[in-house]
């Protein structure tokens, strides 16, 4: 069957460079956007796109047939952050949305699915560091609910009927193209922005939260590397662990005060606290790296030089 992709959240931080990835890949017109509203001119001008909202069953599907969509991508979320204030809204944003793709895919009108995790479905009772595959989960965020709830979802219909769905816990992710919205991690995307704007930073976060991180490229690889991998070699149909680097928003001070001397920061923690503390500081991902071959490129350093060449234009 030939390959027809839909990215579901397209217009999001993960969907642009994953759209432009996948459109750069395979030819751009088997890549469809899709979104609950419009994105960047970059993206609307390079490849079919639909407006879309996620919750709505008979909409995705309709595209589905439309477009002979064989590959779902399922990007559209409501992040750590936004939904402790949104918490119903969260739930059906996230469960809703799941359940519409994987019900595809079980009437076979799709084959197959990438959704993301996220280490929100750690929680504080779980071992924070080199957090196992495999470990005490109890979340404490509506988000993180969400997420694990997700995880037995995605294991229950690949053993029960058969759907090829794939997932990986998504650490911070940090890029320059897309702003990310709503996250707990969000910091360490921001912090590079008013460092060239502003020259310092306040932080919602103490100076000690070390939480585990990743760069856009090396998200993107992961997620196009799960999904091309040998069906037989995915062994973990909840989601894998997934693990690039971890750092505490001091270290990344120093690290943008190594192109920016005179960069400063000052701490002002709120309600995101409380949730980056219930949330591992470093994670175990071997099982990735030996079932399907995953593996990160990116130091926090390569990072930094990456985010500021970039963004140095914008100020
Ligand atoms: C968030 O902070 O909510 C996300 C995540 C870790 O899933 N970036």
């Amino acid at each position: 069957m030939k390959k027809r992709i839909l990215i579901i959240g397209a217009c999001g931080q993960i969907g642009t460079e994953l759209t432009a990835k996948l459109r750069e890949k395979y030819s751009s017109h088997k890549v469809i956007a899709s979104d609950i509203r419009e994105g960047e001119p970059e993206l609307m001008e390079s490849g079919p796109f639909e407006i879309l909202d996620a919750t709505n069953y008979s909409a995705i599907e309709d595209i589905v047939i439309r477009h002979e969509i064989t590959d779902v991508y399922l990007m559209a979320a409501m992040l750590s952050a936004t939904a402790e204030k949104f918490p119903m809204k969260a739930w059906s944003l996230n469960m809703d949305s799941l359940f519409n793709v994987l019900n595809l895919a079980k009437e076979g009108k799709i084959s197959k699915i990438f959704w993301p995790s996220s280490i929100a479905v750690f929680g504080p009772t779980t071992p924070k560091t080199n957090t196992p595959q495999r470990t005490i989960m109890e979340p404490s965020t509506v988000y993180g609910i969400s997420k694990q709830t997700g995880e037995r979802w995605c294991e229950y219909y690949h053993k029960k009927y058969g759907v090829d769905v794939r997932s990986v816990r998504y650490p911070g992710l940090i890029s320059y193209k897309t702003l990310p919205g709503g996250g707990t991690t969000d910091y360490a995307v921001d912090i590079y922005h008013k460092a060239l704007k502003h020259g310092k930073y306040i932080c919602f976060l103490n100076a000690e939260t070390t939480l585990p991180m990743m760069f856009m490229d090396d998200a993107i690889n992961a997620t196009i590397g799960i999904m091309e991998a040998p069906e037989n070699s995915i062994k973990i149909r909840s989601s894998y662990n997934l693990a690039a680097i971890s750092f505490d928003p001091e270290e990344i001070t120093q690290s943008i005060q190594k192109h920016l001397p005179n960069f400063s920061i000052a701490y002002e923690p709120d309600f995101r606290q409380e949730i980056a503390d219930s949330w591992p500081q470093s994670i175990d991902d071997s099982e990735a790296r030996t079932d399907w071959g995953w593996k990160h490129e990116f130091s926090l350093e390569d990072m930094t030089q990456i985010m500021l060449e970039n963004l140095k234009a914008n100020y």
